[in-house]
């Protein structure tokens, strides 16, 4: 597909972030790219995470022009998938990079066989050991295409990859919490319900017994959750990162109006409850919760921004937040979705983006990049 086209079909999708009602950044933060000592809620309170400022953590060449998910193997080895919007030249992929920042390609992703793409987005191994990915049609198509894909994984190698879940709308991120799956769809385009979005919900046993097809509706009887995003700048894009936090809740953020949601559950796996725990940002793409302190980290493609929010829904704004770059100073540039080694805090840019978006991040650069931060807990 011709990237202008593309970029068009995307702009309805992606074009979200913040109304011009909201307050601009301060532009100090914005401009000069400073770490913020973050308000603190409560006297009491935990402190917020203090991070370093942010350093080129990989350069990628034109072959990975366009990264999104993130995840851990079992090994330490982190995997990053690449969409590849930006130049559909490159086919989507997803690389492998070791302890040393060494990457290599670990698997390019089959193409569908209707929108001649493959688009890797988020990503969790499972319990079978296996590395299990949202496959995003939806800039291509978004009649059902999209699907969860698992990647057949032996010897720390890909194997093969199948289709697991077939009939996503925009499959977004992938998490497992035990034998359970959870899988984000960022647009359920309901006439009478815009900005609806939810959460599926899968379990190994189902995926075993081969590919689950979908039901073309928003009441396929796997969706656990939905939101309801209000429209923001127009955009009504809705559930996109998933997390789960130290006690196995669930957490989620809507990309059009970044309203954060928690979701707990029973002993049987059901949901006990879904509430609503912070609107205080604009603009949710990936999460991450660090284990050691349960601080769910966000990142805010909109502002250029990382935010940490507590289980409780205490909001703690722009724990770093920088003005446009492209990337190559290890500043910001669109950022997508966090990940934590160690005390590392890596991040990733999507960078791709139009100016009428209104996002901090203009439009594509040649620089594709992951920055990486250094968290003082
Ligand atoms: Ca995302
Ligand atoms: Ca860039
Ligand atoms: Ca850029």
């Amino acid at each position: 597909m011709k990237k202008t086209v593309l970029a068009m079909m995307v702009l309805a999708v992606m074009a979200a972030g913040c109304g011009k009602t909201e307050k601009a950044a301060p532009a100090t933060t914005a401009e000069e790219g400073k770490a913020v000592k973050a308000p603190q809620a409560d006297a009491g309170q935990p402190k917020a995470p203090t991070l370093s400022k942010p350093k080129v953590f990989l350069d990628l060449p034109e072959e990975v022009n366009g990264p999104d998910g993130m995840t851990l193997g079992p090994d330490g080895t982190l995997y990053v998938a690449a969409p590849n919007f930006v130049d559909t030249n490159y086919p989507g992929l997803i690389i492998a990079v070791d302890k040393d920042n060494k990457w290599e390609v670990f698997c390019k992703a089959p193409i569908h066989p209707e929108t001649g793409r493959g688009c890797p987005m988020g990503m969790d191994f499972g319990p079978d050991g296996n590395l299990y990915y949202a496959d995003n049609q939806y800039f291509s198509d978004k009649n059902y295409k999209s699907r969860l894909m698992r990647v057949v994984i032996e010897d720390g190698k890909a194997k093969n990859i199948e289709v697991a879940v077939d009939g996503f709308k925009l499959s977004n991120a992938v998490i497992w919490k035990g034998n359970d799956l959870f899988v984000s769809d960022t647009f359920f385009d309901v006439e009478d319900t815009p900005g609806l979005s939810g959460i599926f919900r899968f379990t190994l046993d189902e995926l075993n017994k081969g590919t689950v097809k979908l039901q073309p509706s928003h009441k396929d009887p796997h969706i656990i959750a939905t939101f309801i995003t209000v429209p923001n700048r127009g955009d009504v894009a809705g559930a996109d990162g998933m997390t789960i936090d130290s006690k196995g809740n669930l957490y989620t953020g809507n990309f059009g109006d970044g309203v954060m949601s928690k979701i707990t559950f029973n002993e049987d796996g059901s949901v006990k409850s879904q509430e609503i725990i912070s609107k205080e940002i604009t603009c949710c793409d990936g999460i991450f919760c660090d284990l050691t302190t349960d601080d769910i980290y966000i990142t805010d493609s909109r502002y250029n921004a990382i935010h940490v929010m507590r289980p409780d829904g205490t909001m703690f704004k722009d724990v770093w937040k920088n003005g446009a770059s492209d990337g190559s100073d290890g500043l910001l540039d669109q950022p997508c979705e966090p990940i934590i080694r160690g005390d590392e805090l890596i991040v990733v840019n999507f960078d791709f983006a139009s100016p009428e978006w209104g996002l901090i991040n203009k439009e594509p650069d040649d620089k594709h990049n992951i920055s990486v931060f250094t968290i003082t807990r």
